[in-house]
């Protein structure tokens, strides 16, 4: 860095704002290097990546309130009470520290002090980035009596941080509009963003979160003095427990903080979410194994202690001693390794055992301190694994004739002549009207249909082992022919394209969510092949004069209308697929020639077991649109 130029004053071209612009640029030729990609899940990256910056600030101990804003112009603003960025004059550029953290893509460790900053994202160039894919962004900051203001267009200075007045209070906040030069699709999804807002006040316990749509006029406040063991507690939710309260630890070991809740209940699902530094492990890793390798010791040690295991007889296995099982387990360390195929496993060796000795010592405790709850969760383990060895012994004599039901394929199904596994289609379309005009419409030669009734989702919400006991799911589960779980075969997968084709309702994407979770957890490979897809039907058809178009969003429609100016012009909702005739329905949503289909990626179906699990139980009410926008970030597949 030439040493002459350290201060800016008005010459363009000084050392410091040439490595600015080369930052900033490097992040708009190559976003996807920072944010993963420019779809839906980078454009809501942005919004994390400053709810982060203000979660470490939380961290640190000085901000314990935190608003996200979507706006009715299509940006967002995060505001924390923290102690605001820096604005002081830094020495070697002669700039504000505000503008570094802005423009630097390496700021984060430079001005981040001492601060413990674990929580997820990019450690420390957050907000760089952001400000780089922004068409605009403004920061204001109250601190040291005073209120700064200052603006950035695509990462660059438009005015330099001035003071606009005095200050009573300290904090950030930061509204920014995602690019449209970057971002094809700009669409906020309050589910998205009010799931991980959600996680967070969980994780953090005592942050308070507001969540606020300007549009929608709706506020809702996320806030939880209990932490996990609220997380806990919520995810059991009208649950018949076996102890009161969940259980909790809290403790730090080389560096490591560890925090798990627990509880049993009565049921037999079994639900683990695990994070690391607030990132949700959806792959699990080694905390989750620390944790479930101390959970099976604890509990066999005290089964064979009271003597509900005989010596004669065999252990009970890991999988038993999470029947009925709820745990959040969240871990905070410096240096975390995340692995895996979406990047959300803890691959940190030193934590299985540290993980494994804090939970051993806990549980042993709560053993020997509480008998009663101990026996209680012992018992239910042990059941566990009784019926599970009947279980196998039923499965052994079933095994032939369950083989036979699987040639039978569901009476719904209207299947496609080819056998040629390749070119076949399978359409999952909501409704029986849906399907019927699917079924008119289709190419009988390689397209199959399989109709399924509207509710899979019943009022229970489904848990997934109901799931599999729901006649759809049966269906599709034959229909596909491959099998399940450890069981599945690719190899004998009857469809290579499956579609799931739904309304463009809150019940068509309550139908999307499940079936992308179901896919996921119990037929992944397809997903992985890139064998799933979601079939996207107009949802307008608009009129003028004899000329007639249809639309797929409303960022088209608008376009259109621009074109077509608003007069004689008559514009026609699809409100669900059942009212396009068979005709209509193979023209713009299944002919190969005409249609767009959006290939799932293995993440998009993570995203929605992840909703899924988490709302489970809960009362889901009407939302935006949630996989479609999510599976828009693939390329869209002009097949
Ligand atoms: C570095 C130092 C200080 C505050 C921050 C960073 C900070 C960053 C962000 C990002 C979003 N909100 C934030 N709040 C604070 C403070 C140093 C000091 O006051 O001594």
């Amino acid at each position: 860095m030439a040493e002459e130029n350290n201060h800016k004053n008005g010459n363009k071209y000084d050392a410091s704002q040439i490595e600015v612009l080369e930052g900033m640029e490097a992040v708009r030729r190559r976003p996807g290097m920072y944010i993963g990609t420019t779809g839906p899940r980078g454009l809501h990256q942005l919004v994390f990546e400053l709810i982060d910056n203000s979660v470490d600030e939380a961290l640190a101990g000085y901000c314990d309130n935190i608003e996200v804003r979507l706006n009715k112009d299509g940006s967002v603003t995060v505001s924390d009470n923290g102690r605001g960025i820096p604005v002081d004059i830094h020495p070697q550029t002669g700039r504000p520290a505000v503008e570094a953290a802005l423009t630097l893509l390496h700021a984060g460790g430079k001005f981040g002090g001492e601060g413990y900053e674990i929580s997820g994202g990019l450690h420390g160039v957050g907000l760089s980035v952001v400000n780089a894919l922004a068409k605009y962004l403004n920061i204001e900051i109250c601190r040291d009596g005073k209120r700064w203001i200052q603006r950035y267009e695509r990462g660059r200075i438009k005015s330099d941080l001035k003071v606009i007045g005095d200050a009573d209070t300290t904090g950030t906040t930061v509204t920014f509009l995602p690019d449209s030069q970057i971002f094809p699709v700009r669409e906020f999804s309050m589910e998205v963003i009010s799931s991980r807002v959600r996680d967070l006040s969980y994780l953090n316990k005592g942050l308070r979160f507001v969540l606020i749509d300007e549009e929608a006029e709706k506020e809702t406040v996320f806030h939880h003095e209990g932490g996990i063991i609220d997380f806990v507690s919520s995810l059991n939710k009208n649950k018949d427990l076996l102890t009161a309260a969940p259980l909790y630890l809290s403790e730090t070991k080389d560096n490591v903080a560890v925090e798990l809740s627990l509880q049993y209940h009565t049921g037999y699902t079994e639900s683990i979410f695990s994070f690391a530094n607030n990132i949700h492990t959806q792959e699990g890793g080694t905390h989750e194994t620390g944790f479930k390798t101390a959970l099976t010791r604890v509990i066999n040690d005290y089964a064979r202690r009271v003597n509900f295991i005989k010596e004669n007889e065999e252990n009970i296995t890991g999988e038993d001693t999470r029947e009925g099982l709820t745990a959040v387990l969240s871990i905070k360390l410096k240096e975390p390794q995340f692995e895996g195929q979406t990047k959300t496993k803890l691959g940190n060796s030193e934590v299985r055992g540290i993980m494994d000795s804090l939970v051993t010592e806990f549980l042993t405790n709560y053993f020997e301190e509480n008998p009663a709850p101990a026996r209680l969760m012992a018992e239910k383990t042990v059941k566990a694994a009784q019926a599970r060895q009947a279980a196998r012994k039923a499965r052994e004599l079933t095994r032939r004739k369950s083989a036979l039901d699987h040639f039978t394929l569901p009476g719904k199904l209207a299947d496609c002549a080819s056998k040629r596994a390749e070119e076949c289609e399978l359409y999952l379309v909501e409704g029986d009207s849906a399907g019927g005009s699917a079924k008119q419409g289709r190419n009988p030669k390689y397209q199959a249909i399989l109709p399924l009734r509207g509710k899979i989702i019943n009022a229970e919400k489904a848990r997934l082992d109901k799931l599999l006991a729901n006649e759809e799911i049966k269906s599709i589960i034959t229909a596909v022919g491959a099998g399940i779980s450890d069981e599945f075969d690719l190899n004998k997968a009857r469809y290579h394209m499956i579609v799931i084709m739904s309304d463009a309702d809150v019940d068509g994407s309550h139908i999307r969510t499940l079936l992308l979770t179901f896919f996921y957890r119990y037929m992944r490979q397809l997903i992985e092949s890139g064998y799933v897809y979601i079939a996207q039907p107009p949802l307008y058809k608009v009129q003028k004069g004899k000329t007639q178009q249809y639309v797929y969003d409303d960022h088209e429609l608008d376009k259109l209308m621009k074109k077509w100016k608003t007069d004689h012009v008559s514009i026609n909702q699809f409100k669900g697929l059942g009212e396009m005739d068979a005709e209509e329905l193979w023209m713009t949503t299944m002919n190969p020639d005409q249609r767009t289909m959006l290939q799932v990626t293995l993440e998009d179906a993570a995203e929605a077991e992840h909703i899924f699990t988490v709302l489970m139980g809960e009362k889901v009410e009407p939302r935006r649109e949630f996989i479609q926008a999510h599976a828009r970030e693939v390329k869209n597949l002009d097949i």
